[in-house]
């Protein structure tokens, strides 16, 4: 079968179109770890209050030196209201909803999660630059959507 010159110069401009991208894929995934947010931890939101850690949300400095922080969504506020770490901190979010979904922005960071009741959201930011991030829902939620933030203080 006769394949005209040009038509098998664009199958192979495809062909070799879908090998980068196939590569990029790889290296991305398992060269870089990055991956779809999938559900590893589920809580149920009926029992967050009594289910640890989130029954007493908050921050939490592990030995390394990084931070833990649990946050905890529900119409209309974040709980809890505000944490300090100091410049330079690594802090680990994990922040779930005991009502209906949320979203969870920090705005300037890679930090946007979207929080639904019974998933554990997570995201690690580290804060170099001192200053006080907002924390604020970008899912609407009801009538109080519009004053449902928080703060982080990196001093
Ligand atoms: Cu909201």
């Amino acid at each position: 079968m006769h394949v005209h010159r040009y038509e098998r110069l664009w199958i192979w401009i495809g062909t070799i179109t879908m090998m980068v991208f196939f590569a990029v894929l790889l290296v991305v995934s398992f060269g870089q770890g990055l991956a779809a947010p999938n559900h590893v931890q589920t809580i149920d939101p009926a029992k967050i209050s009594s289910t640890p850690p989130f029954d007493h949300p908050g921050l939490r400095k592990l030995s390394d030196g990084t931070y833990e922080a649990y946050y905890v969504g529900q119409v209309f506020s974040w709980n809890p209201q505000s944490i300090t770490v100091p410049v330079g901190s690594t802090v680990h979010f994990y922040v779930t909803a005991s009502d209906v979904v949320h979203g969870f922005l920090l705005p300037g960071t890679d930090v946007n999660l979207e929080v639904m009741p019974g998933w554990v959201s997570t995201a690690t930011q580290h804060f170099d630059t001192p200053g006080e991030y907002l924390i604020v829902c970008n899912q609407y939620c009801g009538a109080g959507h519009q004053n449902m933030f928080a703060k982080v203080e990196v001093k």
